[in-house]
């Protein structure tokens, strides 16, 4: 892989994860309890020993910036980094990035000189592992110059993504962006026995690209106002170029609106997961903290991940995640929740708190009951609350929380007083 670079696409305009994307970048959106979304991509590229990494994002965010500058610093008699390439204005360019392959476009001036062969494009809010040296494999083996890693969806599923057909010997062929349900007739691709009896039939695209660097210049060079891969550049590619599929068969979940982020981190808690968090040859890396072990005090805890730092005492907590330095108090209730954690504890010195007038109690106060929600960082829940699962009401904004996708969201450093109900 020391001839390729990776390009991690870190989020647009960030409005499907709202408000989790308020105050920082989608890349350091928290996962799993103690990882943040780029964890993900990133951890995928050191496994397959792919070290050169850009972040393409559309915020230089404080946070994201101290969560890679941290956690990812390599040997210095190596090559490897991961740099954060924010939207700039220049003179021939607007502000924002105006979509995937605009972004990339713009940044190719700070990511040609590096010397590379090929580059791997990636999404920036999936939960997968693949090994992309094996993917990249399969590229040179099939003279591609572009193949796009596919994964085989349902008919109900298929309308959320871009729908490729291929030839016997794998090239794509057809290529339909989001292609409504009714025009699906015809776009069957032939899967395997296991596959065809889910009834996944149509291939997907993952929105992972692994191009030529000349192809990738002159796909993106030929086509200057076209700002997407998905709606325009890879369908153009497919006219031009030898464009290969490479088919993925393990777990892969879209992480990018709140509905499937919630989803995704809940079923990391049932007792066999699909995404391993514990496969030692790939691991999952992040910040190291040096946290204290989580310390529970006769509560009653079921499918859940209980992080570093935490302190749980006489609380029930059922199907939930439960981020670093989460304070849970005397009779409090989780259920099917996901808890971000906190940046400190209750008890810390007021003064050594990061931020400005952050909460002073974050966690969940004494006797409240949390179901169906995501708590964002350093939230305090007063007592008595009771906030119940909102999968059936409509998008509202309350005052600290919102409800998005039917999950009531608690916004960062949110003070929910006492006894409030939602
Ligand atoms: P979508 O997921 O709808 O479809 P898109 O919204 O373009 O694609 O996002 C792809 C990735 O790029 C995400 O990580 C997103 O955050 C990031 N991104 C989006 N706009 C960006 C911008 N302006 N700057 C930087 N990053 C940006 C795509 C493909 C489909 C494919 C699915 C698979 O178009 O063909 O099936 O991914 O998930
Ligand atoms: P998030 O993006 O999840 O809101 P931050 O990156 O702001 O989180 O905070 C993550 C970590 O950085 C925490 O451990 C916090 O203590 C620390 N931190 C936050 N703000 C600052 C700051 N201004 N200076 C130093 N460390 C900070």
């Amino acid at each position: 892989m020391r001839d390729t670079l990776a390009v991690i696409l870190g989020g647009g305009a960030g409005t499907r994860l709202f408000p989790l994307t308020d105050h920082r970048s989608k890349p350091a959106v928290p996962l799993a309890g103690k990882y943040r979304l780029i964890d993900v991509p990133i951890s995928n590229c050191i496994n397959s020993e792919l070290l050169r990494m850009f972040v393409l994002t559309q915020y230089n965010s404080a946070s994201l910036n101290r969560h890679v500058s941290r956690a990812y610093r390599f040997d210095r008699f190596g090559h490897g980094f991961v740099s954060i390439l924010a939207a700039e204005q220049t003179a021939d360019s607007k502000e924002w990035f105006q979509g995937t392959a605009d972004a990339v476009r713009q940044v190719l001036p700070h990511i040609n000189p590096y010397p590379h062969r090929r580059v791997l494009i990636l999404s920036g809010d999936q939960l997968y592992r693949m090994n992309f040296a094996t993917f990249g494999q399969h590229h040179t083996a099939s003279r591609a110059d572009l193949t796009v890693a596919t994964i085989p969806v349902t008919a109900d599923e298929a309308p959320a993504f871009g729908i490729l057909k291929t030839d016997a010997s794998g090239v794509i062929t057809e290529f339909h962006e989001k292609p409504a349900r009714d025009k699906l007739d015809g776009l069957e691709s032939p899967v395997s026995a296991k596959m065809r009896e889910q009834g996944r039939i149509y291939l997907a695209s993952m929105g992972i690209y692994m191009f030529e660097r000349e192809a990738l210049g002159d796909v993106l060079g030929a086509n200057p106002e076209e700002i997407d891969f998905g709606k325009q550049i890879i369908p153009a590619a497919i006219e031009q170029r030898r464009v290969v599929s490479y088919p993925h068969d393990g777990y892969w979940s879209d992480i990018g609106t709140v509905r499937s982020f919630y989803d995704a981190n809940l079923d990391l808690a049932v007792p066999q997961p699909q995404f391993d968090l514990y496969d030692e040859d790939a691991p999952l890396y992040t910040r190291a903290r040096m946290l204290p072990p989580a310390k529970i005090q006769n509560s009653h805890i079921r499918d859940s991940i209980i992080g570093e730092g935490s302190v749980i005492t006489n609380a029930t907590i059922e199907n939930s995640v439960v981020g670093i330095r989460s304070y849970l108090s005397e009779g409090s209730t989780l259920r099917r929740t996901v808890m971000l954690g906190a940046d400190y504890l209750p008890w810390r010195d007021a003064e050594r708190r990061p931020g400005i007038n952050p909460p002073p109690n974050p966690g969940v106060g004494p006797r409240s009951l949390v179901e169906g929600a995501i708590i964002d960082k350093n939230v305090q829940i007063g007592a008595d609350c009771r906030i119940t699962d909102a999968s059936n009401k409509p998008d509202a904004d309350g005052d600290g929380w919102y409800i998005r996708d039917g999950v009531v969201v608690l916004a960062k450093n949110a003070i929910i007083p006492d006894g409030t109900v939602i």
